[in-house]
């Protein structure tokens, strides 16, 4: 075994991926996320350590959430890029073991995490081969569960909340949470119902980090708007743009204006298409190809240079590189990596220019998708869907919200779309939506039966819809509305959106293609006696269950 990562829904044999990551990352990419990890659990530890003594530490808090977010699936390949950070995160070590001492605080009793240095490059390669390091360093499977699980869900909050900070919001006890949960990973003196205690407080700060989120997006580009996405192309050489950061996708579009270039959503940026601050720029265009594990077929006919500004990469064939440019937590070697100044301003010329001598991209589809039914909008036509509800045009809607992959079992997603009855709508988020949102599965009484809300992270308007369906008609439990989860999950995303439904207290969630490796026989248990999670079974035994 030259690694071990089981942080996805595609760790191998659903156990772990021990050589090579399914995913294309290699065993030293990994092991070098594992240290990373590794690090920022001892910075974490040393930061709580000084709080406890009454002592202000210095704020690390920028370095702890970019840093998580880099060790999320399919973001960042690029070994150099993650050393760099590691590199910083020794230098932090350093200065806050100082601090400490400066301070007359005692470093006695710290775990290895936060007390290790190394001097130089390999003395940091020799630390990502150490057990210690790893996550299989935990020796008891469910204590080790519960800790993985909690990393997964805070790794999933950095990344909603460094979209955020990009548009220039933040909450420092979201920050503060972070540190907390990746400290306690290393106490051995939690208890298993500690963990759990702590598990469901992740949720909640996901539920925080999402709405956080939510309020900087709307706030900055406005409500997403019911919009007809162009799925053709135009005749003029194209940017596709791919990942989550609407800041990235914002200063790309202001900088190409009149360059003669036209800017195409891909995968989970598709949602940009909604936003009515988007609207204004006629080089927009509109999405170009399916969700993240399609890329590199789709990559080949767009024909232009492509942008990641976060996950999900697909480790790009040979001659694809010097076309894939990536900027923000994402990276892959020998792609450009574009940073940003210390204002976050970002400099797109070099992929413009990129773009004016390429070919114009070939059509691969035409006609349009609908999408845009974030909270508002779902809200504005309030009046059309309680009245659906109550007349029983609508039965029951199913939130199919998450994250799509290559297997072949996520064709269920597809089917159970596909056979749902009539009088059902399903409301989705994420990268799931690309299973079915170019069926036609026509409307109800004007209303789509597929809303689409957004992003993975716009799943909490989901959430913020059911609540507000629960008081309309004055139920005293979320659980108690027509509305069942059938939710498909693949990276650590969809664990903290998993996570803050939980913590909502929405039960009896349906989790797939496969239940995570990382939850042991016990843990699941837990989460299936408290919260009725399961996983799912043959689309006609499925949906005889929901509708029953
Ligand atoms: Fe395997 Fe997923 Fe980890 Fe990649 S991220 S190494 S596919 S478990
Ligand atoms: Fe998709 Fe990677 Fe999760 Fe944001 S793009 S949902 S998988």
């Amino acid at each position: 075994m030259s690694m071990f990562c089981y942080q996805c829904q595609e760790a191998a044999k659903g156990t772990g991926c021990t050589v090579k990551g399914v995913c294309g990352k290699t065993d030293v990419v990994s092991n070098l996320q594992d240290l990373m990890v590794y690090t920022l659990k001892g910075i974490s530890q040393l930061v709580i350590r000084g709080k406890q003594a009454g002592v202000e530490m210095p704020n690390k808090n920028h370095y702890v959430m970019t840093g998580l977010f880099m060790t999320i699936t399919n973001a960042n390949f690029d070994d150099q890029a993650i050393l760099n950070n590691i590199r910083k995160g020794l230098e932090i070590k350093q200065e806050l073991k100082g601090f400490l001492s400066e301070n007359g605080v005692s470093l006695e009793g710290l775990h290895d995490a936060a007390l290790w240095s190394a001097t130089d490059d390999n003395g940091i390669i020799a630390k990502s081969l150490a057990p210690e390091a790893g996550i299989l360093a935990t020796e008891n499977e469910d204590v080790r569960s519960l800790r993985e699980l909690i990393i997964y869900g805070v790794k999933g909050m950095a990344a909603y909340a460094e979209h955020a900070l990009n548009l220039g919001k933040e909450d420092v006890n979201i920050y503060e949470f972070m540190v907390k949960a990746l400290a306690a990973t290393l106490d051995d003196s939690l208890s298993a119902d500690d963990l759990v205690a702590l598990t469901l407080e992740t949720g909640k700060f996901g539920v925080d980090t999402m709405a956080m989120l939510d309020a900087a997006n709307t706030g900055t580009y406005g409500n997403p708007e019911i919009t007809e996405v162009n799925i053709g192309v135009r005749n003029n050489p194209g940017i596709l743009v791919s990942g989550h950061d609407l800041k990235d996708f914002e200063q790309l579009l202001e900088q190409s204006k009149g360059a003669g270039v036209d800017i195409y959503t891909h995968g989970e940026m598709l949602p940009a298409n909604y936003y009515p601050a988007f609207k204004k720029y006629d080089h927009f265009f509109g999405n170009y190809g399916n969700a993240w594990w399609k890329q590199k077929e789709e990559f080949e006919s767009f024909n232009g240079p492509i942008l990641f500004t976060t996950n999900c990469i697909v480790p790009p064939k040979e001659d694809q590189i010097s076309r894939i440019y990536t900027t923000g937590a994402s990276g892959y070697p020998g792609c450009k990596h574009i940073e940003a100044d210390q204002d976050g301003n970002k400099n797109f010329s070099e992929i413009i220019e990129h773009a004016k001598k390429l070919k114009s991209p070939t059509e691969i589809e035409t006609g349009t998708i609908i999408g845009g039914f974030a909270h508002a909008q779902v809200f504005a036509l309030a009046d059309k869907v309680v009245d659906a509800v109550k007349s029983g045009a609508i039965k029951k809607f199913f939130v199919m919200a998450g994250c799509d992959g290559r297997m072949k079992s996520r064709d269920y997603y597809t089917e159970f779309a596909e056979k749902l009855p009539e009088g059902t709508v399903i409301l989705t988020a994420g990268c799931a939506k690309y299973r079915y949102n170019k069926l036609e599965l026509g409307d109800i009484g004007g209303i789509p039966r597929v809303l689409d809300a957004g992003q993975c992270n716009d799943s909490y308007s989901l959430a913020v819809i059911a609540l507000k369906l629960k008081e309309v008609f004055e139920l005293n439990d979320i659980n108690e509305l027509p509305i069942a989860y059938n939710i498909a999950w693949y990276e650590q995303k969809a664990v903290i959106v998993l996570l803050a439904l939980l913590y909502l207290g929405v039960k009896n969630i349906h989790l797939g293609p496969t239940l995570p490796g990382f939850l042991s026989q016990n843990v699941a248990k837990v989460l299936v006696e408290n919260f009725g999670i399961a996983g799912i079974g043959s689309v006609e035994d499925d949906i005889e269950m929901f509708m029953a």
